[in-house]
């Protein structure tokens, strides 16, 4: 079972073992599928949930987890997620009649895997560069092509946030970027560590565009971080990404609105606020995800309320 996941951070290795093991216990409702390969070879794993109900207009929520290599407490997220909705005494799935859902465990495999190997605090993919061997990776959270080497990103391979020669230069967003122009979800959560927050778009200056959904979307948020809060008093804090963060350009979630390709999209920040970053220890595994499923159900209602089939 699956009683011990929630205590102990996984390998990529070991997310794909956990859904595929899932999708073997939940074989109607669960399709586990690779939307690509990274740099190095390896299945960008995305995970299908749904309930055949008959209906045929749903809406698609799309989760990513670990799009940042160190950020582990997200692989472990979209993982609780998708128990919770096969979960059927959950509040999660429940929402299967109203919604669809495509989760992907480990955006940036590569990553996690040189996260857990080599260097715990590596952030970025794992590809080779145009110009300096020594310096690998690309930021694939700067890689997006809405304000593409824009302020927060860096031209220097060897930066943290090097947003690569060109947009969608790494397999990783590439991939990610061609599944969000297909299924173009009602929501998008890109999911993130560390700092409480939940971001709004847009986090990079674009003149003449603003984000028209906002005030909207900051109404959903709250009731996300009111809900988060309920579960262990945790404090979350609902904002632009450039007020409440920083300015960031070339990073997913604004791409996806700018587009036009979902209604919502939101950047969570998981635990914790800086006490241990990266390093959240593996007893917090559990009451994060309960508390962050727990505001994405809220999220979904929500939005169901605003936007009824
Ligand atoms: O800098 C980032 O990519 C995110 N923070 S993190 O510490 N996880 O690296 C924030 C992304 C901000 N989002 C937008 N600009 N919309
Ligand atoms: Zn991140």
């Amino acid at each position: 079972g699956f009683d011990t996941v929630f205590t102990q951070y996984l390998t990529f290795t070991k997310i794909q073992q956990f859904v595929l093991q899932l999708q073997e216990l939940n074989p109607n409702l669960v399709k586990v599928s690779s939307y690509g390969k990274s740099f190095e070879g390896r299945d960008l794993i995305q995970v299908a949930v749904q309930k055949n109900t008959g209906s045929t207009n749903k809406h698609l929520v799309l989760m990513d987890c670990g799009l940042h290599a160190r950020e582990w407490i997200t692989n472990m997220e979209c993982c609780h997620w998708l128990t919770q909705l096969c979960d059927t005494s959950s509040p999660a799935h429940a929402l299967l009649d109203n919604f669809n859902f495509l989760v992907m465990p480990s955006a940036n495999p590569d990553g996690l895997e040189h996260s857990w190997n080599t260097f715990r605090l590596w952030r970025k993919t794992r590809n080779t560069n145009p110009t300096n061997p020594a310096c690998v990776g690309t930021d694939p959270n700067r890689n997006w092509a809405f304000g593409h080497s824009g302020t927060g990103s860096s031209t220097d391979e060897c930066s943290d946030v090097y947003c690569g020669p060109a947009p969608f230069s790494a397999p990783e967003t590439l991939a990610l970027s061609k599944v969000l122009k297909e299924q173009e979800p009602t929501l998008y959560l890109s999911m993130h560590s560390y700092s409480q927050l939940i971001l709004m778009s847009y986090g990079c200056d674009a003149p003449g565009l603003t984000n028209k959904n906002f005030t909207e979307q900051q109404t959903i948020a709250n009731k996300a971080v009111q809900a988060l809060h309920d579960v262990h008093q945790t404090t979350y804090e609902a904002g632009n990404s450039k007020t409440i963060l920083y300015e960031a350009c070339g990073c997913s979630t604004d791409w996806a609105l700018a587009e036009n390709l979902c209604k919502y999209a939101y950047t969570y920040e998981l635990r914790d606020t800086g006490r241990t970053g990266f390093l959240l220890p593996e007893d917090q595994i559990a009451p994060t995800c309960d508390e962050t499923s727990a505001s994405v159900v809220t999220m979904c209602t929500e939005i169901l309320k605003r936007n009824p089939l």
